[in-house]
């Protein structure tokens, strides 16, 4: 029976420096993420992978990157364009061993919500189906990695401990954006929720 599951997140090339929404040192991630994976009894990757013209994009709503709208679910950062289907930026970092994956999930499809858990939509109510997946196969424990510490990594983490999972974030196998003191607020909240930081 497998009871943990390495969750390797976001780890595709806008998210890595040169990328459209580099993370800082977001490369840095991928050796820790390849260690963890050889040994791992299974592996989730996730993959933002957006339509076009989606609304978290700032150039959507002509405005200008980082800033916020008020979406139907709530604030909605606007991103640079990122991770669109099928480009280049959307694919796994090639330092990546994705072949190592037993699931793929990919998240952020729905043009009109935008998706930082790879469990729940960001109207913190459609499932992305990794969470029905996870409990079929016994898991129990989900060790997370990736980008970004203060959004996707961070939104996987408090769904994971709603869901009842035991979660833990790699500090070394993690890195933020941090707008705002936002990574700090991070491993903060993911505190409250039980999250270990190891
Ligand atoms: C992410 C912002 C927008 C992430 C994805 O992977 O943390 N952040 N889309
Ligand atoms: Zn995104």
């Amino acid at each position: 029976m497998i009871r943990e599951a390495l969750v390797v997140i976001d780890v595709q090339n806008d998210f890595c420096p040169g990328g459209a929404l580099a993370v800082p040192d977001g490369d840095a991630v991928i050796a820790v993420c390849n260690a963890r994976m050889a040994t791992a009894d299974l592996v989730v990757l996730t993959q933002d992978w957006h339509p076009a013209g989606h609304q978290s994009f700032a150039s959507t709503h002509g405005l200008a990157p980082f800033g916020t709208v008020e979406l139907a679910y709530g604030t909605q950062v606007l991103w640079p364009d990122h991770c669109v289907q099928g480009t280049a930026g959307a694919a796994f970092h090639p330092a990546l061993d994705a072949d190592r994956a037993n699931l793929v999930i990919r998240k952020g499809t729905n043009p009109a919500i935008d998706s930082y858990s790879a469990f729940f939509e960001n109207d913190q109510t459609t499932p992305t189906g990794l969470g029905g997946a996870l409990r079929e196969l016994g898991v129990t424990e989900l060790v997370l990695v990736g980008l970004a510490t203060d959004y996707c990594v961070k939104y996987t983490a408090l769904d994971g401990r709603r869901l009842g999972f035991a979660v833990s974030v790699l500090e070394g196998g993690v890195r933020g954006i941090d707008l705002n003191g936002s990574v700090a607020a991070a491993w903060a909240e993911m505190a409250e929720a039980g999250v270990v930081r190891r």
